[in-house]
């Protein structure tokens, strides 16, 4: 099987080219986004065997979305080609320094990936992993897509490890049942990272901890400040590094590659949360959804430091 098989969908991102909002920005840079797949691509660029399993267009950006993703190293046999649905794309912006506020414009509604059901993916491809990753963002794109994540979560024998990112996307979510269908879908997984601000209203990772009393391990994100991992009986709190950001897109998924690849190489809880916010600040420090983590041997020799950095 595969260290990880990753599902969702995936975008061609477009990112100004200068600073500025985007109905003022007159030219733009092409990239990749999604976050399974960035998940998936940074695992593979650490030496992990991994899958992005999806569906794109039949379209010259379906093209480019399965060879920039399998340029990482990722197998993609079984993302799927659909003549009659666009691949979707997505525009925004860096963001302010001052204010933190972010155009996004997302062009994804009926598009080839919103289309997935369990009906038109491989679920035994899914299947072969020992981590398989998948995120709140599949859950908000239809029922058809909803209806996947319910059924790769069902608890069944063999199942894979299921790791889940809330990744609460408010845009993407038609009703206001959003939050509490994510919470259904994370109380059925093994691992799950939950960012404070999208956990629910709770005050604090305890009582994160006590709403989600099921997945084996929950890692409540504390943003700047750091990550509290629950596992069993015991919480593990590590401070974040302080870097300075360029833009904060994708650093989700870097620390979930970061905690996953230390998992799949059991590591401690400690250093797992290390290399989760090692690899959150190489994206941090980088303007695109999808950034390399760094080399295995620096991110061990950092993670093993005594000097005050973790606090
Ligand atoms: O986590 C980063 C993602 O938000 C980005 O790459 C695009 O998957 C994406 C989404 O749906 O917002």
């Amino acid at each position: 099987p595969f260290d990880v098989v990753a599902l969702g969908e995936s975008m061609v991102t477009f990112l100004p080219t200068r600073p500025g909002r985007l109905a003022d920005v007159p030219s733009f840079d092409r990239g990749i986004g999604g976050a399974e797949s960035n998940v998936a691509c940074a695992l593979a660029a650490a030496g992990h065997r991994t899958r992005w399993v999806s569906r794109v267009g039949a379209d010259g950006f379906g093209d480019h979305l399965v060879a920039a993703v399998a340029s990482y190293g990722v197998d993609v046999s079984h993302v799927a080609r659909d003549p009659g649905r666009p691949t979707g794309v997505y525009f925004r912006t860096a963001g302010d320094r001052a204010t933190d506020a972010h155009e996004v414009a997302y062009y994804r509604a009926g598009s080839a990936a919103s289309a997935m059901t369990p009906g038109n993916v491989d679920l035994t491809a899914v299947r072969q992993a020992r981590i398989l990753h998948l995120s709140g963002i599949t859950a908000a794109l239809s029922d058809g897509c909803l209806e996947l994540v319910r059924e790769l979560t069902a608890p069944r024998p063999g199942r894979p490890l299921v790791s889940f990112d809330v990744n609460h996307r408010p845009g993407l979510w038609r009703d206001a049942d959003g939050p509490a269908l994510l919470r259904d879908l994370a109380r059925r997984a093994d691992l799950v990272f939950v960012g404070e601000d999208e956990a629910w209203g709770l005050d604090g990772p305890r009582a994160v901890r006590a709403a989600l009393p099921e997945p084996e391990v929950l890692i409540v994100k504390q943003g700047p400040a750091g990550a509290t991992a629950f596992h069993g009986p015991h919480a593990t709190f590590v401070p974040a590094l302080h870097v300075d950001v360029v833009a904060e897109v994708g650093a989700g998924d870097a620390f979930a590659a970061g905690f996953l690849s230390a998992t799949l190489r059991a590591l401690a809880v400690r250093d797992r949360l290390r290399h989760g916010h090692l690899w959150a600040a190489a994206a941090l420090t980088a303007p695109g959804d999808l950034v390399a983590p760094p080399a295995r041997d620096h991110a061990d020799r950092l993670a093993a430091l005594d000097d005050g950095t973790w606090g």
